[in-house]
């Protein structure tokens, strides 16, 4: 199974928003076919696996990360192929959280004669699809929101100055998470002070690790949402003309002739404040699985106090800004008392170049 969630794992640029799904089959002790899934619309982890193994798979044992499906999707559903296969026995490290496929597999499978085992390294399983379980078990995408900041947690000078404050390392690191995910999000603010590109330069970390031909070939760019709530976007700015779709968000059209990457979003204001849990709720529906979160401190302290972020991914750089430099999170309410701060557990601490990496997962009362 840990060779099956290591195989899962390469899909992790590209499966979205399907799961990563990985395969094994095992005859005799020895590996007979393997397989992991790709991209939405391609051949899900178990099918490739049984192609390899082809006549081999006659009374094998299948080790699959998520419970095989059982609907029509894009692709056919596997548990008949599986069941038609020969295998004696599978080996499932979860049930699949999807509502249209859960449980479903594992008794048909059961009532198959063909021996089933749940909940093998599911944890594992359920880690490197956080985003896809998320969303289907609350229709809320998985959030984590990146922040870079000095010792003293300021984010920029007095004058809006937020460039270099993390080192060419951190920044390295971020196009991991901004590849991993399925949008990343931003307001016009940020927008509009530091006109950044929010791509991910895919050769940059294939630099660092050999990406394969079928994951340059399949990665598509994830969508760049902008909370535009004053329509103060305009199609001159870096991250409108990349490739790859733009979301911007806003409470009413502007008649501007966009290009047909961007998509202007209509959600409801109160007092010109756009409802962010409505907003992540429907977001959902778009069938984005994870959300990375790049934006200013007014932002980050709205999603952070409205429980909207899942993980905080902190880059602190070893300098000093002042107490007259911007903070990490503007928060509305004053939160005076212990009682009212806001808690949260460190999960990871790790160096990077010169800066240090803290993730962070927040305690919602
Ligand atoms: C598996 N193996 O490799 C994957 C599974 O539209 P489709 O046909 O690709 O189906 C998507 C659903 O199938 C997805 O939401 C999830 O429930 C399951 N994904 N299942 O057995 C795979 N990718
Ligand atoms: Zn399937």
């Amino acid at each position: 199974m840990k060779k099956a969630i290591e195989l899962a794992k390469k899909g992790e640029f590209t499966t979205a928003p399907n799961p990563n799904v990985g395969c094994i089959i095992v005859n005799n002790n020895e590996i007979v076919g393997q397989g992991w899934h790709c991209q939405t619309g391609k051949e899900h982890a178990e099918i490739i696996a049984l192609n390899m193994a082809g006549s081999k798979a006659i009374g094998s044992t299948m080790y699959v990360t998520l419970e095989p499906c059982s609907n029509f999707g894009h692709t056919p559903p596997c548990f008949n192929i599986i069941k038609k296969s020969g295998i004696t026995k599978i080996v499932i490290a979860t049930q699949d959280p999807n509502p249209l496929n859960s449980g479903k597999s594992i008794s048909f499978l059961a009532n198959s004669n063909i021996q089933v085992k749940i909940n093998i390294l599911a944890n594992e399983s359920k880690k490197i699809n956080k985003g896809f379980f998320k969303r289907m078990e609350t229709g809320l995408p998985f959030v984590q929101l990146k922040l870079g900041a000095s010792i003293d947690g300021r984010t920029a000078t007095v004058h809006g100055h937020s460039k270099w404050i993390t080192s060419i390392q951190s920044r390295k690191d971020v196009q991991y998470y901004r590849a991993k995910s399925s949008a990343i999000l931003s307001s016009s603010n940020t927008i509009l002070n530091d006109n950044p590109y929010l791509t991910v330069r895919l050769e940059e970390i294939d630099k660092t690790v050999m990406l394969q031909k079928e994951i340059k070939n399949t990665f598509k760019q994830p969508i760049r949402i902008i909370i535009d709530s004053q329509n103060k976007i305009k199609n001159n700015y870096n991250c409108i003309n990349q490739q790859g779709n733009v979301f911007l968000i806003r409470t009413k059209k502007d008649c501007h002739k966009w290009p047909a990457n961007v998509q202007q979003i209509i959600v409801k204001a109160t007092n010109k404040k756009i409802d962010l849990k409505n907003l992540f709720l429907l977001l959902g529906t778009y069938q984005i699985n994870n959300i990375w979160v790049e934006a200013g401190p007014t932002l980050s302290g709205l999603l952070i106090e409205k429980k909207i972020i899942d993980e905080l991914i902190i880059y602190i750089s070893p300098k000093i800004l002042g107490h007259t430099s911007k903070p990490l999170f503007i928060i509305e309410k004053t939160l005076k008392l212990p009682p009212n701060f806001i808690k949260l557990s460190f999960t990871d601490v790790r160096k990077i170049g010169p800066d240090i990496r803290i993730t962070i997962k927040p305690i919602y009362l």
